[in-house]
């Protein structure tokens, strides 16, 4: 699990006005993403029909590069288009539930913002947390304060081995810091939908 979420990209098409989504992944797989997120949210989102055939299409090229596809919060969808896994909010569906409709191969990641979230988290069943926001971030409006980097290094204590995956205002500068402060694996959204160049980009924050 840990070396998947080395490199974790999220994207939706909100996060890409004036680019193709399939594009920014195409060249985001071949740059060496681990693994990638699936997120329509806001009212740009695409519903329906329309989410399900770019989910498809976002889908295939993922899976050409061997990289697990992950679903945000649309467990339906998911389950629907055979992904790989879900990853799922404090405030979503209740992770007994989503467990009991998942197939058994399914990743289920869970977004924490302290210690006591991510282990009730672990004790439901969760396969790695996301852990987060840890600088501030423009891209989620409604993003909690910045745990920082004490947060990260406070939650990876009381939670062992467990794979993390920090979150939130995550670029080339502090990626490393990251990494140091016990995650084990970085996602991001803006550093790679807004880089001129995303393969150089990808090259720096895998450093
Ligand atoms: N979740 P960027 S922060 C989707 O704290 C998301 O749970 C967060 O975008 C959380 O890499 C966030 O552009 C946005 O900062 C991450």
């Amino acid at each position: 699990m840990k070396e998947k979420l080395a490199l974790y990209f999220i994207m939706g098409i909100q996060n890409c006005p004036h680019k193709n989504p399939q594009e920014i992944l195409e060249q985001a797989l071949k740059a060496g993403i681990t693994m990638f997120q699936f997120r329509e949210k806001g009212k740009e989102a695409l519903s329906g029909q329309e989410k399900r055939q770019l989910a498809e299409r976002l889908q295939e090229r993922c899976w050409e590069y061997s990289v697990p596809f992950i679903v945000n919060d649309d467990v339906d969808l998911a389950i629907a288009i055979g992904a790989d896994g879900v990853h799922i909010g404090q405030d979503d569906e209740a992770m007994q539930q989503v467990k009991k409709r998942c197939p058994a191969h399914f990743i289920i990641g869970v977004s924490a913002a302290n210690a006591a979230e991510a282990n009730k988290a672990i004790q439901d069943g969760a396969d790695y947390v996301g852990v987060g926001p840890i600088a501030a971030t423009r891209t989620k409006i409604d993003a909690k304060c910045p745990i920082g980097l004490s947060g990260l290094r406070g939650i990876r204590e009381q939670l062992g081995d467990f794979p993390i995956v920090a979150i939130g205002g995550i670029n080339h500068k502090n990626a490393e810091a990251v990494r140091e402060a016990g995650a084990d694996g970085i996602s991001f959204i803006s550093v790679l939908t807004k880089a001129a160049n995303i393969q150089e980009t990808v090259n720096m924050l895998k450093l």
